[in-house]
């Protein structure tokens, strides 16, 4: 008998997107469950012991933590393989994984929400500024493009994308200068925007529910 999946799931996560990416990639068919985060259900805490989405639930057993859903489905689903070859280079994308959870998503966070404190912003835009420096080395070290480890999508690319489909929202509240001359970084983005899978997770209306969610901060 083949597992069914439940992504537990709130609209404009990037998190939760980062998994519906992952299934979409796999061809995995999914039900989601969406959640208010400001009134979290109490059938969801007890599923989620960091109250936070997305859980995975598979065949009734919860699995939390985007990068941990992420890589079980690499596991359970191998086809098409969404890490690279080798121990090094997987390696190597699990380290930008931590480093796209632990660096530019804090960015990111204390830009989204800085709640009008314009040192928080400042301090936002210089940790996203630099990330995303760091990217762009990165990817001028790569032999070939388009996505981050080369000519195959992967989980740094499922990782990533949800910080580029926000993009136009963040041009809206005048942060989208910090792409400028990262022409390696625009180029990923590019990829990443025109490819299915990316597509298919995003919710729907996104930029402007992010809009919205931005300025009610
Ligand atoms: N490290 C977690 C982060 C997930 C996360 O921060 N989710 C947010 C929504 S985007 C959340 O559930 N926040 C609710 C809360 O912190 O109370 C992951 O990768 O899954």
């Amino acid at each position: 008998m083949s597992s069914t999946y439940t992504l537990i799931s709130f609209d404009l996560c990037p998190y939760v997107e980062r998994s519906r990416v992952v299934l979409h990639e796999k061809g995995q068919a999914f039900e989601q469950v969406f959640i208010d985060l400001k009134d979290k259900p109490d059938w969801f805490l007890k599923l989620s012991p960091r109250g936070k989405v997305p859980v995975l639930v598979v065949d009734e057993v919860p699995i939390f933590e985007s990068s941990v859903i992420n890589e079980f489905l690499e596991e359970v689903l191998p086809e098409p393989a969404l890490l690279p070859e080798g121990p090094l280079e997987r390696a190597r994308a699990r380290a930008w994984i931590a480093f796209a959870n632990d660096v530019l998503m804090d960015g990111v966070g204390t830009l989204w929400f800085a709640g009008g404190d314009p040192v928080r912003v400042e301090q936002g835009r210089a940790t996203v500024r630099s990330a995303l420096e760091r990217i762009e080395g990165a990817l001028r070290e790569r032999q070939k493009g388009p996505y981050f480890s080369g000519a195959s999508f992967s989980l740094v690319d499922a990782t990533l994308a949800p910080v580029f489909t926000r993009w136009a929202s963040m041009e809206v509240m005048g942060w989208g200068d910090l792409l400028d001359g990262l022409e390696e970084v625009q180029a990923y983005s590019q990829a990443l925007l025109a490819r299915e899978s990316v597509q298919a997770a995003r919710a729907e209306g996104l930029t402007e529910k992010m809009v919205e969610l931005l300025r009610s901060e």
